[in-house]
């Protein structure tokens, strides 16, 4: 069996954290499917959130989203995490379904719809103050669909001095992260499209703001693990977004659509001293739409630390040594090996050693929580992607 000895003590400090939107019910443009036991408010997503970290170890934290998490109280509501093992991580903004945000939200032409799309903002780190996150996640939706249809240029003015104010408000041990995306809901061009642009923003920013890097949002042949070398190079990935896709924005369960790119962008963390490191945080970006949300999951921490495991597992004195030599197949036969290593026996045992269940997801299955919240939770409206 592959010996973890020596990779162990990176394992048992990865940390992921999980999106509260990934309980709710989603769908596709064409239907919302409603699934049995879904969490009907923020704390029963929370305690499903739970769920994930008792029986994996890999999710201590649990990321929201304002305002389809907002409660009355989130001193409770992070109570009711703490009680439950984990904590309330990274607050995800939302300026994409008002609509007066249809031409732009912190780009907007109009000076009264900006300082809205600001005052969301800084409610957020109203939140954050509350619930003792570090992160402010920032996604726009904010572009247009036809050539002409705004000034390009001046929508990136806008967005630097929007930008500015809410950085202004961010605390002293507080991060903005500026997430990009090259399409979606806007075709022609986004505000935001690409890693240079995030960059730019927010070197402008300071020193606490980071790039956040979601892995379904390149165009398709992009080599996302090049741009993760890139910023760690540059001290500004601030965190990554993960999920697969098959053809776009696909949010399915990371590593599995090509776990091999999740390998090779994991490799790239671990070369630029990215994993494990605080200045980058891990977190799941995705939406189970068929399949049961915890499993789901419980599925994409497993993917994440087998592929973590694998490329801990390259023998970088030796492809350095094959790199160095320019034997082109030597080093990439050492990479290989490493990506072909089945880890899943080792992690089992490794786990086992921890007071953890070998397999996580069938001890989940076993332990009659999915059974008891489909039959309690009848009634109420179900949480979706959305409130
Ligand atoms: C939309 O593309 C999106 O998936 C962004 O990636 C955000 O991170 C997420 O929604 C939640 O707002
Ligand atoms: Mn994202
Ligand atoms: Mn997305």
């Amino acid at each position: 069996m592959t010996d973890l000895t020596d990779i162990s003590s990176a394992l048992a400090a990865q940390a992921i954290e999980l999106p509260s939107w990934a309980f709710g019910n989603s769908g596709t443009r064409f239907k919302v499917f409603g699934s049995p036991g879904t969490p009907r408010d923020p704390f029963e997503k929370i305690s499903d959130a739970a769920q994930v970290n008792t029986y994996t170890g890999l999710a201590p934290s649990v990321a929201l989203h304002i305002p389809w998490d907002l409660v009355d109280s989130f001193a409770d509501l992070r109570k009711h995490a703490e009680d439950n093992g984990v904590t309330l991580g990274t607050i995800n903004s939302n300026t994409f379904q008002d609509d007066d945000y249809k031409l732009g939200s912190v780009t907007h032409s109009d000076p009264k719809i900006r300082q809205k799309a600001i005052d969301h903002h800084f409610a957020c780190i109203d939140v954050m103050n509350e619930t003792g996150s570090r992160d402010l996640k920032i996604w726009l939706a904010d572009g247009t669909n036809y050539p002409g249809q705004d000034d390009i240029r001046a929508r990136q003015d806008r967005l630097a001095d929007s930008l500015a104010k809410i950085y202004a408000r961010i605390g002293a041990d507080q991060r903005l992260v500026l997430e990009y995306k090259f399409f979606e809901p806007a075709f022609y061009h986004t505000d935001v499209p690409d890693w240079g642009t995030s960059y730019a923003h927010t070197v402008a920013l300071g020193d606490r703001a980071f790039v956040c890097l979601d892995t379904g949002h390149h165009a398709p042949g992009t080599n996302i693990e090049f741009i993760v070398a890139q910023l760690l190079r540059l001290g500004k990935l601030g965190s990554f977004d993960f999920n697969s896709r098959f053809y776009a924005d696909d949010d399915l369960i990371v590593g599995a659509a090509d776990p091999f790119q999740l390998f090779r962008i994991i490799f790239e963390v671990i070369r630029g001293g990215g994993l494990n490191n605080p200045e980058v945080a891990f977190m799941l970006d995705q939406c189970h739409n068929i399949e049961k949300k915890i499993p789901g999951q419980i599925r994409s921490v497993l993917n994440v630390q087998e592929m973590t495991a694998r490329a801990l597992l390259v023998d970088r004195n030796a492809l350095a040594a094959a790199q160095e030599a320019g034997d082109v197949l030597g080093a990439n036969g050492i990479l290989m090996d490493a990506f072909y290593t089945d880890v899943r026996p080792a992690l089992a045992e490794w786990r086992e050693s921890r007071g953890l269940d070998g397999d996580p997801m069938t001890a989940y299955a076993l332990s009659g929580y999915q059974e008891k919240i489909e039959a309690d939770r009848v009634g109420g409206t179900q949480a979706g992607w959305g409130a």
